[in-house]
């Protein structure tokens, strides 16, 4: 049986809405007072202000409405107002809103880390360290690693997207926007080719073979036994939604264990429901050494996470790891309100529901335009690469111009890609069928319109 939204009741009536002078009078004074305070660097892709946002529903000051297959990047897999998750909030805002783990600890800590040993993949001894961002939980995955194996090298791959600190800038592939004029970078790391189906020169090389090709660049580069960790999302996010071809992860992990290399999956992005399984490991069962969290963890509250082997986590001092507002208890409850809702809406089947619906329709629009060169992803963590009609040439322009349209319509979609040719769908997977429908019709208008 598939499980529908049915049962997921909205506070805002969901539809979508958009007045003729969109962006309104409300949001244009508001980016005015913004540009005179916010520093510029800090750019937002959408020129509206939220006022409310509910299901599959963004609502701006000025009244209009927009279907949100963003999900704030990921992170409002369960809705940016999830009644259980605001349920908790406001329960545990009540009682204390810090206190620092560190100092004097709470329960809420504990039991998210029971949560996340009991969710992530495999069923050896683990443990938990909770922080802020994502960037953190990479940052910590990393010193982790070269602690328990005391080793310096880190590997990275082409097109990876791993945060704006200084370490996960040098592990992030793309300069612009990330790391052009930020250096100098972190040492030690390491750039090796990922498995990017769509664009192998060799279309028939195996998810084993691109796995063969990054570890022979290991060996002869680095050596096996010098380096700490891979890294990989094992879906990459930022970089294009890259699926690497089957093979392509089993392969990397088994290298890595015989080598006693640390493998991090960093599922800040694919994590939690994403996929339409817990973790996008899933899919070919490999099991990392320490996987990193944050984003769809706790219903858009600040919370990240590295979940590991207990060896390698407790193979650090006490103090060693850490932070003033790591596991912050508010932040806390909303995980584990956010896990609960997780489960009693099954997200995992909505989000292979989600993947039938969208996959449909946009291999039914692959198939008449020849600007999309690729459909690709798995559950809502779904995307459409443009190029110049049949060929590989990436089309930056069609894909603004794509996004563009779809905002005037009143759908927010997003787009990422090295080549920033890449249309990403990751819709709350608290949306109605209806509301995505819609919002793939107005996507496919915008590309016939704009091809
Ligand atoms: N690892 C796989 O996707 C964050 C950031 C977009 P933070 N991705 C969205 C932007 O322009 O800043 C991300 C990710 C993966 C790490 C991170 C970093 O997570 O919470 O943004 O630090």
């Amino acid at each position: 049986m598939t499980t529908t939204a049915h049962d997921i009741t909205y506070r805002l009536e969901q539809k979508r809405r958009v007045q003729a002078d969109f962006p309104g009078p409300k949001s244009v004074a508001l980016t005015q007072r913004r540009k005179a305070v916010v520093a510029a660097g800090v750019a937002s892709s959408v020129p509206v202000f939220v006022a409310d946002a509910d299901g599959g529903i963004i609502h701006d000051v000025d009244g209009n409405s927009f279907i949100d297959l963003g999900s704030g990047i990921a992170v409002t897999s369960v809705g940016a107002s999830d009644p259980a998750v605001v349920g908790a909030v406001k329960e545990a805002v009540e009682h204390f809103t810090h206190t620092c783990f560190m100092v004097t600890p709470y329960e809420g800590y504990v039991a998210v880390a029971e949560q996340l040993n009991r969710l992530t993949p495999g069923d050896h001894e683990k443990r938990t360290v909770l922080f802020n961002s994502g960037a953190e939980a990479v940052e910590n995955a990393v010193k982790v690693a070269r602690l328990a194996t005391g080793r310096d090298a880190v590997v990275a791959f082409d097109h990876a997207y791993h945060g704006r600190t200084n370490l996960t800038m040098a592990l992030t592939a793309k300069a612009v926007p990330y790391k052009t004029n930020f250096g100098p970078f972190a040492p030690e790391v390491y750039r090796m080719p990922m498995s990017y189906p769509f664009r192998e020169e060799n279309p028939a090389i195996t998810g084993a073979e691109a796995a063969k090709r990054a570890i022979t660049m290991i060996e002869k580069q680095i050596g096996g036994e010098q380096v700490a960790a891979i890294i990989i999302e094992p879906i990459q996010g930022e970089g294009g939604f890259i699926v690497p071809a089957t093979g392509f992860l089993p392969a990397l992990a088994a290298w890595a264990k015989d080598k006693g290399i640390v493998f991090i999956a960093d599922e800040v992005q694919s994590g939690f429901c994403r996929t339409g399984e817990w973790f996008a490991v899933n899919h070919e069962g490999v099991i990392p050494d320490i996987i990193t969290m944050a984003k769809g963890i706790a219903g858009g509250m600040p919370l990240s996470a590295i979940t590991g082997r207990a060896e390698l986590l407790d193979a650090v001092h006490p103090g060693g790891l850490g932070g003033t507002y790591g596991g912050n208890p508010v932040a806390c409850a909303a995980a584990l309100a956010s896990i609960g809702s997780m489960e009693q809406y099954d997200l995992n089947a909505r989000a292979r529901h989600i993947e039938e619906i969208a996959l449909g329709k946009l291999n039914e629009l692959a198939a008449e335009q020849s600007v999309i060169g690729d459909v690709r992803g798995r559950g809502a963590m779904l995307a459409i690469e443009l190029v110049q009609a049949g060929t590989k040439e990436p089309n930056p322009e069609l894909t603004k111009a794509v996004a563009a349209a779809c905002l005037k319509e009143g759908v927010i979609i997003l787009t990422c890609g090295t080549y920033g040719n890449v249309i990403r769908l990751l819709p709350p997977l608290v949306i109605s069928d209806e509301l995505l429908l819609d919002g793939l019709q107005v996507l496919a208008a915008a590309v016939k319109a704009n091809a």
